[in-house]
């Protein structure tokens, strides 16, 4: 994966991320117990803490550094939005969505607790989430968190991620433009992405400049994220074709490489890391190097 490879101080970033995801799988932890009722509690549980990367949370608390906020403040965001994510996640793979049997390497929610728990458990974690931040961010004006709170909603409703899951499921057995790759994509992917940054530097207290270069940084690595999954599904070898990618041989799925070339697709990439980098770039170096290295890690990841 020929991704470019722009030159920054050193930093450690992979230590960064170990550290920022511990903090965030504790305070996850400690959010959800396991009270009564145990049942949904133990679903509950069973999928937030399955060892995701982090992500998101860490996207959140790095943009509320970058603007100068401190990282504890931003938690209840950062949990809520992996609360939202993880049941994103729990719904796509039910039997009436993708009907998926592994997630994160152990058997879905469904699986594991039957489709009625599984469904309860992505409600509680949904209303979790909004419910989190709330009660539980501290130390910052209710105006700032009441935004996030608007931002959060509406990257995760019919305007966000159900958008794009919807017009997803009804691309499903029609020829897919480039254009509605692009909209299921930035409403699946990109827009979580975009919330985690942006609800970040607004609980960092971040003004309103700073909020829109963090979200198009954002916006840009989210694409990037999944053009270069799709790149990655092509040039990984047959040997080595994971679940998902011989899935999408099957279905024949649209992906970039296949809409635009292999070539241009990789350029796409390119280009997308060269945005997002150019939104930083604004910020003191020392501040933006968590997202600077972030932005590359996604653009060269490997599996
Ligand atoms: C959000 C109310 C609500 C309902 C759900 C099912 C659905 C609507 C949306 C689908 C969202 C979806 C499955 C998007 C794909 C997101 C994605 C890129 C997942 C992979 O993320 P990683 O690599 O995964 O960060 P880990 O496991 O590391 O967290």
């Amino acid at each position: 994966n020929e991704s470019i490879n722009i030159p920054f101080p050193a930093f450690q970033f992979k230590e960064y991320m170990v550290a920022k995801a511990k903090q965030v799988n504790e305070a996850l932890g400690e959010a959800v117990l396991l009270q009564h009722p145990e049942k949904i509690h133990e679903a509950m549980r069973y999928s937030l803490l399955a060892g995701g990367k982090r992500v998101r949370p860490v996207l959140c608390l790095a943009s509320c550094e970058l603007v100068g906020g401190d990282a504890s403040s931003a938690m209840p965001m950062a949990c809520a939005l992996e609360m939202i994510h993880t049941m994103s996640l729990i719904h796509d793979d039910l039997p009436c969505m993708d009907n998926d049997g592994l997630r994160r390497g152990k058997p879905t929610n469904h699986k594991a607790f039957g489709e009625a728990t599984a469904v309860l458990a992505g409600d509680a974690l949904l209303s979790l989430a909004f419910e989190h931040v709330a009660a539980k961010t501290t130390n910052i004006s209710p105006d700032r968190v009441v935004r996030a709170i608007a931002e959060l909603g509406s990257a995760v409703g019919s305007e966000g991620l159900v958008a794009g899951q919807i017009v997803d499921i009804a691309s499903e057995g029609t020829e897919v433009s480039l254009s509605e790759l692009e909209y299921i994509h930035v409403h699946k992917t990109a827009r979580l992405l975009e919330a985690a940054a942006v609800c970040g530097a607004i609980i960092g207290g971040g003004n309103m400049i700073d909020v829109e270069r963090v979200r198009k940084y954002a916006r840009s690595i989210g694409l990037l994220f999944q053009v270069v999954d799709d790149i990655l599904d092509v040039t990984k070898s047959s040997t080595e074709l994971g679940k998902t990618a011989g899935k999408d041989l099957v279905t024949d799925k649209a992906t970039y490489p296949k809409l635009m070339g292999l070539d241009n697709a990789k350029k796409f990439a390119n280009e997308l890391l060269a945005q997002a980098i150019e939104e930083i770039a604004y910020f003191e170096d020392a501040k933006s190097a968590p997202l600077y290295h972030l932005a590359n890690y996604i653009a060269s990841r490997q599996n």
